[in-house]
C-alpha cells in the first residue's frame, strides 16, 4: 500500500493546518521525519502533551488525544525521533521529504475524468485520452496495437500494472464488439481512468494491479462503432464488405474461431448474427485471437456488451454445464452480488447457453482456447428501460459497475489458488 499508508496525513497537510492551528509552511519537512503510533497508555498521554508543549513536537491530528489507545500521526526531527519511538509504539517512520512527494502526487491526482465520463465519446476521443494514461514509477501503463479494422482503424489495448511488483498474471477486458451497445466501451474506458487514478490510493485497486496485469481493449469494433454514431444507432455488426451487399458486416461474436458455426448463428450475411465466411475471418477477431493467444499466464477474460445486466459464464454454446461450473458458478454470483450492492441495479448470474446458446462467441474461446479459468460475458445495463439508448448520464454509474465486477472477480481468482 503506498498513499494510504498515512491517510491522516494526507488530509491535515491539504487543509493546510497543523495541530497548532499555524498554517502550514510550504516545504518544512526537509531532515524530518512523520511516524504514526498508538499511546498505549495514561502516561504515554501525558508524555506526548509534554512533547508537544515543551519540545515543540509537531502532531497532525485535528485534536491532541485523550484516551490511552488513540492513534496520533506526528512529525519530528532526527532526535526528538529517537525519543517518539523509544517511549510510543511507533510503526516505520517515513522522511517528510517522501511524503512531500506523495502529498505533490496527490495534489495532481487527477481523479476520475468528469468532463469525458459525461458523454459517449468517439473513437478519436477513446484514442486521445487513452494516449494521455502516462506511467509512473509505481505504476506500469504500456498501450498497444492489437491490430487493424477493416476500415483502417487501430484497436488499442492498454495494459496496467503494479511497476515494482511486476505481476504475471494477467486479466484480459474485450469491449465494444457490438456497436449499438455504447455503454461497453465507455464503461471499459471508465474502468482504466479509476485504475490509473486509484492506484497507489485505493487499498483494492492497488492490490488488483498489485497481483495481476489487466488488459484492456476499450474499442474492438471501431468502424461499427463510428457506424452506429454518425448512420445507424443501432448497428451491431463490424463493417465488412459482403459483395453486393455491400458493407453489411459479421457479428464479431459469431466469428471466433471456437465451435464456430455451430449454433445460434446465420449464414445469411444480412443477418444481425452472420457468422462471417469462416471462423476467425475477422481482422478485428483474427488480431484479437493472435495477440489473446500470444499472452502467457493469462488467467481470465471478460467480454463486456449490455444490455440486461447479466453476468454470464461458460458455456455459452451449449445448455449443459462446464465442467468448471463448480468454480465459476459461485465467482459469477459473488460477482453479480457485489455489482448490485453499488446501485442495486440487479445483476443476475448465469449460464451463458441458458440465455440462448451461440456458438463463435469470445467468451467460450476465451475458456476453452486461451484456457482462462474464468471466461464471462458481462452484460451491463440497464435492465431493458433505455436499453442500447441508455442516457449518458449512467456511463459513470455503469463504468462503478464494472470497476466492482472485475475488482470481484480478481479477489475470487485470488481465493482459487
Ligand atoms: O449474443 C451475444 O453475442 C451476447 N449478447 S448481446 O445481447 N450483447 O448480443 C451474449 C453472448 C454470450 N456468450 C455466448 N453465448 N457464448
Ligand atoms: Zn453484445
Amino acid at each position: 500500500m503506498i498513499l494510504a499508508a498515512f491517510p491522516s496525513i494526507f488530509t491535515v497537510l491539504l487543509l493546510g493546518h497543523s495541530v497548532t492551528g499555524l498554517p502550514v509552511p510550504p516545504k518544512p519537512y526537509l531532515r524530518r521525519y512523520v511516524v504514526e503510533c498508538t499511546l498505549r497508555d495514561d502516561s504515554e498521554l501525558r508524555t506526548l502533551h509534554s512533547l508537544v508543549e515543551n519540545d515543540g513536537l509537531d502532531v497532525w491530528d485535528h485534536d491532541l488525544p485523550s484516551k490511552a489507545g488513540s492513534m496520533v500521526t506526528m512529525m519530528a526531527d532526527q532526535r526528538l525521533l529517537r525519543r517518539i519511538v523509544k517511549q510510543f509504539d511507533c510503526g516505520r517512520a517515513i522522511n517528510a521529504q517522501e511524503v512531500e512527494k506523495k502529498v505533490e502526487k496527490a495534489q495532481n491526482d487527477p481523479g476520475p475524468d468528469v468532463d469525458f465520463f459525461a458523454d459517449y465519446r468517439s473513437y478519436k476521443e477513446i484514442t486521445k485520452k487513452l494516449q494521455a494514461y502516462k506511467g509512473t514509477a509505481q505504476l506500469s501503463v504500456s498501450l498497444e496495437v492489437v491490430g487493424q479494422s477493416h476500415e483502417g482503424r487501430t484497436i488499442p489495448v492498454i495494459r496496467m500494472a503494479n511497476r515494482l511488483a511486476n505481476p504475471q498474471k494477467k486479466i484480459w477486458l474485450g469491449c465494444g464488439q457490438h456497436a449499438r451497445e455504447w455503454i461497453a466501451p465507455a464503461s471499459c474506458m471508465y474502468l482504466i481512468d479509476r485504475f490509473y487514478s486509484h492506484f497507489g490510493n485505493n487499498e483494492r485497486i492497488t492490490q488488483l494491479l498489485t497481483t495481476f496485469e489487466v488488459l484492456v481493449a476499450p474499442q474492438i469494433n471501431p468502424d461499427g462503432y463510428e457506424y452506429s454514431r454518425d448512420m445507424d444507432r443501432f448497428w451491431r455488426k463490424n463493417r465488412r464488405n459482403n459483395g453486393f451487399l455491400r458493407k453489411a458486416g459479421v457479428d464479431l461474436n459469431r466469428n471466433w474461431p471456437n465451435r464456430w458455426g455451430l449454433v445460434g448463428v446465420s449464414s445469411n450475411p444480412n443477418s444481425d448474427i452472420y457468422k462471417g465466411p469462416s471462423a476467425g475471418s475477422e481482422p478485428e477477431v483474427a488480431q484479437v485471437v493472435k495477440y489473446v493467444a500470444g499472452l502467457k499466464d493469462l488467467v481470465a477474460g471478460v467480454d463486456v456488451h449490455s444490455y440486461g445486466g447479466l453476468v454470464l459464464r461458460s458455456y455459452g454454446w451449449a445448455t449443459e454445464p462446464s465442467p468448471d461450473e463448480a468454480i465459476l458458478k459461485p465467482i459469477g454470483d459473488a460477482i453479480a452480488e457485489n455489482m448490485n450492492a453499488i446501485h442495486g441495479m440487479g445483476y443476475e448470474s448465469q449460464r451463458s447457453g441458458e440465455l440462448y446458446p451461440a456458438a463463435g462467441a469470445m467468451d467460450d474461446w476465451l475458456y476453452e482456447k486461451a484456457h482462462v479459468k474464468v471466461g464471462m460475458t458481462f452484460e451491463m445495463r440497464d435492465k431493458g428501460n433505455y436499453g442500447f439508448l441508455l442516457p449518458p448520464s449512467q456511463i459513470v454509474p455503469g463504468g462503478e459497475e464494472l470497476v466492482e465486477g472485475v475488482l470481484t472477480l480478481a479477489e475470487q481468482l485470488q481465493k482459487l489458488k
